[in-house]
């Protein structure tokens, strides 16, 4: 959704950002490596927290774990944990007798274990990709971005080779029904495919090529993602054809304050009744369309802060009832908001808690991780410490809690592109390399493979990343190394699903293991513009005699027999190594 925070929202934003997080605020799981007997590991925990550690609290799968004290040293101390049960899944930290309360830090070491895991998906703005018929493009008869190329759902289809390439497996469309506007937010008709993105003026030829798009992807190995927006429509919307139910909808006036200001811009907008049960009715019925009728695979819910929990909960019960498989994804932002406060408010949607008689009351799939894109963007593209990274990693999966399943990215169409912060394609490699080593769904803003930027780059919204795709002036060398990066994802499921163990993080350098039975993938970044050397000890989770291969970039690594590693990281990139086998605690036990 286009929302433009005030002038003053900007400037607190910006304040904010400088001052940064409260230092310290949480204790650091620094490393996380398997003991020498089964059930135990050994943690190093960091932060003003570990001067007293007696007053940390360990869970494991939320059940309180044996930690012992081996070493402490000014605000760090090495524990070993004992009992910890073969396939746990998450440690979190807490304070002792606030163990109910969320905890400090977390971690899902264990593998994760969700059909939408290793989803690597590409999110086109349909109006700037490509435009494959100009005889719809004055079918835009509503607000059209400067920018405007022409998109339609037939450059799409000519493009459709491009992603395979690059190797992403889902699509993520931004909104292709009728629509006045070039962004398509405003839907005149949840159940017509757009004028401007199909066949003027023939509904049944425009669902033929949506239809003939949806099989060329599948057959591609690549789902489909529709962009719904189910909190408003067009004030103009279609009564008649748009309400093949005859349930009647009903609008109201703008709700939120974000809404007040997309009235404030001209926005014609009707906002959905969610008191009337027959208006429900009506959105759950143009979503499930969709996915059972035809062939969606998934679905990105536009601004669910407008709409109330108890919806989301009913659209989701019904989708996995048609669809099991159906992915949903849901864009819970405030573009003002700082990382703790966008990662609270995320929460409540993660939340699974028990309500109207049913034990569970899942409302998404996924959100989209807005407070791990700041992070991100302020560690590869700024310059600020990787330690950010890893202390943030640990404290949102606390925020978010055990059911969470983040959906990570870099940018969107509502804020700068990551290249606007940099003008490094090093930079951006090394950004997209880590994010795809991250387990859960991944999406990729389309061109980022080309390095697509633009001017100065602002915070919070922003609608200049939306460009023309330059076909015909790809970057040849950086999407090769995008395909390379995604071509790992795809063949080593450490990166896509692996339990997650840091090893080390400080200025320039955070190092990780993403563990599966089958394989250990290290991973290895380098902020600094210099090589880096670490040496680690894996003694614990590297089968001794290992022979550590490299996997991305040419970052060699010695171990020696007693279980020391030692690991050179090329300049500014993320690297990996790959050590099949059993991880020596899963073999024994
Ligand atoms: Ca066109």
């Amino acid at each position: 959704m286009r929302t433009r925070p005030g002038i003053l929202a900007i400037t607190l934003f910006l304040l904010l950002s400088v001052c940064g997080r409260a230092a310290g605020a949480a204790p650091r799981i620094v490393s996380l490596v398997p003991g020498t007997a089964p059930g135990e590991w050994t943690a190093v925990i960091s932060g003003k927290e570990a001067r007293k550690p007696d007053a940390l609290a360990f869970l494991v799968d939320g059940k309180p774990a044996a930690a012992e004290v081996q070493s402490a040293e000014g605000e760090t101390v090495r524990l070993k944990l004992r009992g910890v049960p073969a396939g746990a899944q998450r440690l979190a930290v807490a304070l002792r007798g606030k163990e109910k309360d969320a905890p400090l830090a977390a971690l899902g070491f264990g593998p994760l274990d969700s059909p939408f895991a290793d989803w690597t998906v590409y999110h086109v703005m349909v109006e700037m990709f490509a435009d494959g018929n100009p005889g719809n493009d004055g079918e835009i008869t509503g607000w059209k971005h400067p920018n405007y190329a022409g998109g339609d759902l037939q450059g799409i289809l000519e493009h459709a080779k491009h992603l395979q390439g690059l190797g992403v497996n889902a699509v993520w469309l931004s909104p292709i029904f009728a629509a006045k506007t070039s962004h398509g937010y405003d839907v005149l008709n949840y159940y017509r495919i757009g004028d401007a993105v199909a066949v003027p003026e023939d509904p049944k030829a425009s669902l033929e090529l949506f239809r003939r798009l949806v099989q060329d992807l599948h057959g591609r190995g690549i789902r489909v993602v529709l962009d719904i927006p189910l909190n408003h429509a067009s004030k103009a919307y279609d009564r008649e054809a748009g309400d093949p139910g005859k349930l009647k909808p009903r609008a109201t006036a703008a709700r939120q304050e974000a809404e007040k200001v997309w009235e404030s811009w001209g926005g014609e907008y009707r906002y959905w009744d969610f008191s009337h049960e027959p208006t429900r009715r009506f959105l759950k019925d143009a979503a499930l369309y969709w996915l059972r009728d035809e062939g969606v695979d998934g679905l990105r819910l536009d601004y669910v802060r407008g709409v109330p929990h108890d919806f989301w909960a009913e659209l989701y019960k019904e989708v996995k009832q048609a669809k099991p498989g159906a992915w949903l994804v849901g864009e819970a932002w405030m573009d003002a908001g700082r990382e703790e406060a966008n990662a609270a408010e995320i929460a409540t949607y993660f939340d699974r808690s028990p309500s109207k008689g049913m034990e569970s009351t899942p409302q998404f799939d996924s959100l989209f991780d807005f407070p791990l894109q700041m992070t991100l963007t302020s560690v590869f593209a700024k310059g600020s410490s990787a330690t950010e990274l890893e202390d943030w990693l640990q404290r949102s999966e606390a925020l978010y809690g055990p059911d969470a399943l983040p959906a990570r990215f870099l940018d969107n169409h509502d804020m700068a592109r990551f290249m606007s912060w940099t003008r490094e394609p090093d930079r951006l490699a090394a950004a997209v390399g880590f994010l795809a080593s991250l387990s859960g769904p991944i999406v990729l803003f389309y061109g980022t493979e080309t390095g697509l930027s633009h001017g100065a780059p602002q915070a919070g919204f922003t609608d200049a990343g939306r460009i023309p795709m330059p076909w015909g002036k790809l970057d040849q060398a950086l999407v090769g190394r995008i395909q390379r990066i995604l071509e790992l994802r795809r063949e080593h499921p450490a990166l896509t699903r692996g339990g997650r163990l840091p090893l080390l993080a400080d200025r320039d350098a955070l190092v990780m293991a993403k563990v599966v039975p089958e394989e250990t993938v290290l991973v290895g970044v380098n902020l600094s513009g210099a090589p880096r050397k670490v040496a680690l000890d894996v003694a614990g989770l590297l089968p001794p005699g290992a022979k550590p291969q490299p996997l991305l970039g040419d970052a060699p690594a010695v171990l020696s027999e007693g279980g020391h590693l030692e690991w050179t990281l090329p300049p500014r990139g993320t690297w990996m190594l790959s050590i099949p086998g059993l991880p020596k605690s899963a073999a024994k036990e």
